[in-house]
């Protein structure tokens, strides 16, 4: 038995008592209202989600449950997903039992590869990563312990066990299908390495000799983990799964809301920009030619990819470790160049612009040109490494919100006509 499923069991039970006595005695107090125009306005601001995972200062970025993710660096995501589930780094032994679970649960069924083979070669690598997991739903474990009757205090149990199925088989999953894709060769099996992202990096074939990419990929696994409750993904997922549908149909949900260019295709739409402004300077270009390109894409209507945030007011710390992983590793890399660059440049033009309330880096702008360094050059894939970091959290959110019986997800909406109702009667 996987040791968090024990050490989950006790936290969650005191924090299932501890929402009850919060519902019983503070029930109708109001903690957020909402206006016309966040009504119209993609909900920002709204608190009407819980989320105890993680949490986004508009100034600090993203901890994960309450440790700041610049303390997080260090570790490797399967603590991260550990410190989601439980609210504590595992020790020693908890390390080593979720990472034998891991290794146990990582075999790739045949039809998972029958579905990503026969899918047409020009398929974007998110479709082919959200169909991947869906075919794996048939294995469901929750899905076929609810058609058996399970008690509803059961149902976080059997979330967990395709939550861990699920994790385990995404390293294989995602770098079998770029090599799928991008015909490089059969998915590499079976993959030795001893830790999660330490088997996705191998996935990929890509020579490592001194382990600089698997050092890059365990860092992107930890910075994308978890984002808060209220995301397109996590928010979708979460929606979905509030239906008692399964954490692959949740997960595949929540990705394709991922797939989207505000969201998590913004990483592979920066590489590209990037690359147009070497193309369009031969290189590097000046702080001129620079600030000229991004009036040029500003007044055109467009905005600049991986600067502007939904929740952040400042520069993202994600974007800041991927920064100082750059520096260390390739600070002479054109494209890293340029990337250091925009951040010198862009948050001042976007100031004089004068409309996005975020001029700053986000993640994505500086995420794609370390792994283009690492010769992952097929930038449609990106979003999938988004997306298997991303799975942790969601995963996490899933399980916790079967353990605390939360219901189905359902808002009232309003017509126009009852909003101009309102005003009147003003
Ligand atoms: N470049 C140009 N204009 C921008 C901008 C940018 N990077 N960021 C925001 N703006 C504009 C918006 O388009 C909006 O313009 P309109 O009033 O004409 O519609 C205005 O500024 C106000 O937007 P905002 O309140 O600052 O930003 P939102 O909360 O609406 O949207 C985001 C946030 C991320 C979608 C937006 O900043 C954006 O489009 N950025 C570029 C895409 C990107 O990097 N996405 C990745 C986000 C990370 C993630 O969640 O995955």
């Amino acid at each position: 038995m996987p040791l968090l499923k024990k050490v989950m069991a006790e936290k969650t039970s005191a924090l299932r008592d501890e929402v009850k006595a919060l519902i019983k005695e503070h029930g109708d107090e109001v903690i957020s209202e909402v206006t016309i125009k966040q009504a119209y306005g993609g909900m920002r601001g709204v608190k009407a989600l819980v989320c105890d995972t993680s949490l986004v200062d508009p100034m600090t970025g993203l901890s994960v449950r309450g440790r700041h993710i610049s303390e997080l660096t260090d570790k490797l995501p399967e603590e991260v997903f550990y410190l989601l589930c439980t609210g504590e780094l595992p020790d020693e032994p908890a390390l080593a039992n979720l990472q034998e679970q891991l290794v146990k649960r990582s075999e790739v069924p045949g039809y998972v590869w029958d579905v990503i083979r026969h899918m047409h070669a020009e398929t974007h690598p998110m479709v082919i990563l959200s169909a991947a997991i869906m075919t794996l739903q048939r294995d469901s474990v929750f899905t076929r312990r609810f058609a058996e009757g399970a008690s509803k205090t059961e149902y976080w149990e059997s979330t967990l066990e395709d939550a861990l199925n699920l994790l385990a088989k995404l390293p294989a999953i995602a770098g079998g299908l770029y090599r799928i894709r991008f015909d490089k060769g059969d998915p590499i099996s079976p993959l030795k390495a001893p830790d999660w992202a330490g088997r996705y990096a191998e996935a990929f074939g890509i020579d490592d000799p001194d382990g600089k990419f698997a050092d890059l990929i365990r860092l992107y696994m930890v910075l994308h983990c978890d984002h808060e409750g209220g995301n397109v993904s996590a928010n979708t997922c979460h929606t979905v799964g509030s239906a008692l549908s399964d954490a692959y149909l949740a997960v595949s949900a929540g990705l394709n809301g991922l797939a989207g260019p505000l969201h998590g295709l913004a990483n592979q739409i920066c590489l590209r920009f990037i690359l147009k402004i070497m193309e369009r300077y031969n290189g590097v270009p000046t702080d001129e030619e620079l600030i000229e390109y991004c009036w040029e894409v500003l007044k055109a209507g467009r905005v600049i990819p991986g600067y502007g945030h939904a929740v952040l007011r400042a520069t993202d710390p994600r974007f800041t470790a991927f920064n100082e992983f750059g520096q260390r590793v390739c600070p002479d890399d054109e494209i890293f160049m340029i990337v250091n660059k925009m951040f010198k440049l862009i948050p001042d033009v976007l100031k004089e612009h004068g409309k996005a309330a975020n001029p700053y880096p986000n993640v994505d702008a500086g995420s794609g040109c370390l792994l283009y360094h690492f010769g992952i050059t097929e930038f449609s894939y990106y979003t999938v490494f988004f997306s298997v970091s991303r799975a942790m959290g969601m995963l996490a959110q899933l399980i916790i919100n079967r353990a605390l019986g939360t219901p189905i997800t359902r808002p009232k909406s309003v017509t126009t006509e009852w909003i101009k109702e309102q005003v009147r009667k003003k």
